[in-house]
């Protein structure tokens, strides 16, 4: 008995230590609201075919997200060259890693992206990757002693041994326990990372830092491109290397975020139709969850605590969703007809898992168009138990995390649809 009550203390203090006090964690709090709706556009005109939605109601979304949300990318022009910086056996044999610089130039400045790939040892022509960001640099997500370490800015964190906003080796696999590269490998597919760092600091410095002195003006209008779609863009220059590298097989990419990187991952694949398959892990609050539940984080809390992530515009639907043209079972209708996968755990209630698999569920409607297998007329599954059709969602025990169960059930919804 004593062990059950401090077993459910342990798991309501990590719950609230996740889930700020004053924001609404009830299901019967949710307001009523109506969602904008996907097949109809913005005219009030029904969308009924493919080639309408393709034509005409895609582009309409897509196009409101970068005005009202995520923002657009600065049309300037910059050279890019990749330069493969090593390529060797690693991880007692099972693996090659390869390190990539990418270097980004024009007349304002210049930048560097580091990309780390692990490759099966037995399959390194054309194998199907998962491309995925990182929070705290590439070294951190394997002890490997020849990953190399990230010149970045870091945030400062004791456990980490960073201190002056500088990596170190202290740093060396302490995020291992989210990637488990030998399971991954083992499946038949490589491994690529990126510290989201190289391409923009998360930290707020009005967009000095980064990628955004190569491409952005003296102006940054109300709708210019926040992190989130600059850690996008970085994605996508990953993908531009890959379309040149014979080792990987550019048509089969997953790429891969957990939490703000889970919405990036998202926004990356609204964004660049090349990724074949998208996975947002507890993604939350412009992510997958619908602004419009008011559960958990609000678009009011995300826009104060992180004023760069979203563009300005966004910032007009604080406390306001219902005035927002759009919802987030947009993001994933925009990734239709590519399977699309949407994970939630049972404690990361800021992130609202219900309002995670609704946007799953919803943005169905346009998989049926394409007539592919949606989860339109599903109800929230239980634990554990995932759906995987073209739309695949799960949600398992515990909190705001990557566990070995999300990755075992990437790999079948990979296996399922790229192999
Ligand atoms: C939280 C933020 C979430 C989520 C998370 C993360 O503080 O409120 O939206 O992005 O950070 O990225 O870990």
């Amino acid at each position: 008995m004593f062990k059950y009550l401090l077993g459910s203390l342990l798991i309501s203090s990590q719950i609230l230590m996740a889930a700020p006090k004053g924001y609404n964690y009830t299901e019967a709090n949710v307001p009523n609201f109506e969602l904008p709706k996907l097949l109809e556009n913005d005219q009030g005109k029904p969308i009924k075919t493919v080639d309408e939605w393709e034509t005409t109601r895609r582009p309409e979304i897509l196009s409101t997200f970068k005005e009202e949300v995520f923002g657009y990318v600065p049309k300037k022009a910059y050279d890019m060259s990749f330069k493969v910086v090593s390529s060797e056996p690693a991880l007692n044999g099972v693996a090659i890693r390869k390190q990539v610089k990418l270097t980004f130039k024009n007349e304002q400045s210049q930048s560097e992206v580091n990309l780390l790939i692990y490759l099966p040892v037995n399959s390194q022509k054309n194998t199907p990757t998962f491309l995925c960001t990182n929070f705290n640099g590439n070294h951190t997500i394997n002890s490997d002693p020849g990953i190399v370490i990230t010149k970045a800015w870091v945030r400062n964190r004791k456990d980490m041994g960073t201190t002056n906003n500088q990596a170190s080796e202290k740093s060396r696999g302490v995020a291992s326990s989210r990637w488990p590269v030998e399971m991954i490998l083992k499946q038949g597919y490589a491994l690529s990372t990126v510290y989201y760092g190289d391409v923009d600091p998360d930290t707020h410095d009005n967009f000095k830092n980064g990628i955004h002195p190569l491409l952005d003006g003296q102006q940054r209008p109300k709708n210019a491109w926040g992190s989130i779609s600059a850690w996008s863009w970085g994605l996508s220059r990953i993908m531009d290397y890959f379309e040149t590298d014979p080792q990987i097989n550019h048509k089969k990419v997953a790429v891969f975020g957990h939490s703000r990187l889970g919405k990036t991952s998202l926004w990356t694949g609204a964004t660049d139709q090349r990724f074949a398959l998208v996975i947002s892990n507890n993604s939350g609050c412009g992510g997958a969850a619908l602004s419009r539940r008011h559960f958990g984080e609000t678009v009011q809390r995300i826009n104060t605590s992180f004023p760069h992530w979203f563009n300005d515009n966004y910032k007009k639907y604080n406390e306001n969703e219902n005035a927002c043209p759009i919802d987030q079972h947009m993001l994933i209708a925009l990734i239709a007809p590519r399977p699309v996968y949407v994970v939630s755990a049972v404690e990361d209630i800021w992130a609202d898992p219900r309002g995670e698999f609704l946007s799953a569920k919803y943005g169905s409607e346009v998989y049926q168009l394409y007539g592919k297998k949606h989860i339109l007329n599903e109800s929230m599954p239980e634990l554990e138990k995932p759906l995987m059709t073209q739309v695949g969602y799960h949600i398992r025990h515990g909190k705001h995390d990557v566990k070995d169960y999300d990755w075992e059930n990437y790999l079948k919804f990979a296996d399922m649809h790229l192999k």
